[in-house]
């Protein structure tokens, strides 16, 4: 047995942190989990709009208790094969969870939409990032509205709409693909006047991908390290990770999947894991925090 100690580091310090508009700042010293709040209606069973929206804010209160360093709130549904909503509906859904928990906590909050006019309001009234799914590719106005409230913004990869994208999706290299399209998107995010310590890249899993596509991007994730820009990944509960394990249709089981694949995010250089099971994600990533800075 060879006597020298293998020793697991976190890939070099790139990014120091993700500065928001009002000075507030969130350091990347330390993996960050994005807790995920659904406000559809399909995401609980019964009830009118203010049931809904108590228990949304109920739930974000518990994911902030967990430890989520940001909370992501989405009034519509970006699953394979959704349904786009209006804006209207969409604030409706939204506006009063996000008042609530700005009453309540400071927590950083995400608001995930690809529309200007719901980024808007939302930011207005406190949100601090926009997650746009579309990476500034649906809504002209999203640049100038990032611009006006100096907020970061994640940029992810899909190919295809969210209603067709899981159809017979190719690529020759997905994450050459990914690469090139981060490229042409932090260009136009720039001479749209934002700033590039604005920028996050999520290579958006599940989005327009295959099961190789999405391993793949996890194998290569290092790849993006050259950006130099904070890495979120969203593979919470995603449907290749009931292909490999045969859990079942329903999303609850796949907790452990779903673990592994956010520890194996942060070791390759991920910054930030999007989730939905804050708690046991935490505990899994203080874990591997410890064996990093103890070893
Ligand atoms: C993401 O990766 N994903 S919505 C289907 C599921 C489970 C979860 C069938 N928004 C991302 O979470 N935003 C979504 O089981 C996202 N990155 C960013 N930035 C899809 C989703 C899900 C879909």
């Amino acid at each position: 047995m060879p006597m020298t100690k293998q020793i697991l580091t976190r890939p070099p310090e790139r990014k120091p942190v993700i500065r928001f508009a009002d000075g507030r700042q969130l350091e990347l010293s330390r993996p960050l989990v994005m807790g995920i709040l659904n406000v559809t209606p399909d995401s609980f069973s019964d009830g009118g709009r203010f049931v809904d929206c108590d228990r949304a804010v109920e739930q974000a209160l518990r994911m902030i208790d967990e430890g989520a360093d940001m909370l992501d709130i989405g009034g519509e549904s970006t699953r394979p094969g959704a349904d786009p909503v209006s804006a209207e509906n969409e604030l409706a859904r939204v506006e009063p969870v996000i008042a609530a928990i700005r009453e309540r906590s400071k927590v950083p909050i995400s608001i995930d939409t690809y529309k200007a006019s719901v980024a808007e309001r939302a930011l207005a009234l406190g949100a601090d990032i926009v997650n746009d799914v579309s990476a500034l590719r649906r809504d002209p106005d999203m640049a100038s509205v990032l611009k006006k409230h100096a907020a970061p913004v994640v940029l992810m990869h899909m190919l295809g709409e969210p209603k067709t994208m899981q159809q017979q999706p190719r690529y020759d290299d997905c994450v050459n693909e990914i690469i090139r399209f981060f490229e042409q998107r932090i260009s136009y995010a720039e001479t749209r006047g934002i700033d590039r310590s604005r920028i996050i890249l999520d290579p958006g899993i599940g989005f327009g991908k295959r099961l190789v596509d999405n391993i793949d991007i996890f194998a290569r994730l290092g790849e993006l390290a050259r950006f130099d820009m904070p890495i979120l990944i969203g593979a919470s509960r995603k449907r290749f990770i009931e292909m490999i394990n045969a859990t079942g249709s329903a999303p609850e089981k796949r907790l452990g999947g779903s673990i592994a694949a956010a520890v194996m995010a942060i070791l390759h250089g991920a910054d930030i894991v999007r989730v939905h099971d804050v708690a046991e994600t935490v505990e899994a990533l203080k874990v591997v925090q410890a064996i990093w800075t103890e070893a």
